[in-house]
């Protein structure tokens, strides 16, 4: 008996805690979870992005419940767990995106530096997990989805720390899986490639000369597609993470890539 139907990609009745989500990937994702039915919360540090961000959200017709949370803060954490808890409901779905980054030479990173990186980029989504995990045992369902990274597959100059931190969220993404995946709680990774977004704007700036940045050209010619990817490409792979038609899925990491990962690159 076949039980598949396009439901199985439903979120309806669904609560979702997209970290970061003020703006960026988490804000895509997020639209398109509501999109699928979800309750959206969502968390950042800064109240003026908070605050745009419910704009943003209700000119596009989600009402999405904003929380000032650092996600590296366990009590914070714990408290925005339980302020979702009393307006939305216990979180089914969990997507760890709030990151950042730092491009320093190695030799010349503070280990605060990289402290910093990793306690936001690693530290935090296990923070988050841990909070959301006994109430979705409880609810015997849940759905966790890490946002990792190329750099959670390859290195590259200046970004030792965000590479450390993502390569290790990959592998925690493989523990929860191993840890949880029998009590029906799937937890797997989003590894976008080089998307266009705040965090990447350095890369993309025009030169002097009105010409394209050097790193620009570079990942252009590194991915198969031609062209950097945008937080819309992220919004199926992420409804299919969190829905039920990926309930078999678990300890995987998706890359949103373009191709990238497939490819040796366009000859110069
Ligand atoms: P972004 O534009 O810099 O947005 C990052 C978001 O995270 C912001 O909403 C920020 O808001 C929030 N945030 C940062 N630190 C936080 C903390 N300690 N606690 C709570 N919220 C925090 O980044 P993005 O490009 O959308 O990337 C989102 C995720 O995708 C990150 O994990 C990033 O590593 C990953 N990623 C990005 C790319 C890319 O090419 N853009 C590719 C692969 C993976 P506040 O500053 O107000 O807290
Ligand atoms: C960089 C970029 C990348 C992207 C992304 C690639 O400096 O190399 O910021 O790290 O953000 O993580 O998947």
């Amino acid at each position: 008996m076949n039980n598949f139907s396009m439901a199985s990609f439903s979120l309806e009745g669904k609560v979702a805690l997209v970290t970061g989500a003020a703006y960026g990937i988490g804000f895509a994702m997020a639209e398109a979870l509501a999109g699928a039915g979800a309750k959206i919360a969502f968390n950042c540090r800064s109240q003026s992005n908070l605050d745009k961000a419910l704009t943003d959200y209700a000119a596009k017709g989600i009402a999405a419940k904003g929380y000032i949370a650092d996600v590296t803060d366990e009590a914070q954490v714990n408290d925005l767990i339980s302020k979702i808890e009393a307006d939305l409901g216990g979180v089914d779905i969990l997507v760890n995106n709030a990151g950042i980054i730092k491009r320093i030479p190695m030799t010349e990173m503070s280990a605060a530096d990289f402290r910093q990186v990793v306690d936001i980029d690693l530290i935090g989504p296990f923070i988050c997990a841990k909070a959301v995990i006994p109430g979705m045992l409880k609810k015997g369902h849940g759905k966790i989805i890490n946002i990792c990274s190329m750099m959670s597959e390859l290195g590259r100059e200046t970004v030792s720390a965000y590479a450390a931190a993502k390569g290790g969220l990959k592998m925690l993404t493989r523990n929860i899986c191993s840890e949880y995946g029998g009590a029906n709680i799937q937890c797997n990774g989003i590894g976008p490639g080089y998307i266009a977004t705040p965090q990447t704007a350095p890369l993309r700036e025009r030169q002097p000369d009105g010409s394209r940045h050097p790193f620009d050209q570079f990942i252009i010619a590194k991915t198969p597609a031609g062209r950097w990817g945008t937080p819309e490409d992220l919004m199926g792979p992420a409804v299919f993470l969190a829905s039920d038609a990926s309930n078999f899925v678990n300890g995987h990491v998706l890359y949103v890539d373009g191709g990238i990962l497939a490819y040796i690159g366009k000859q110069p």
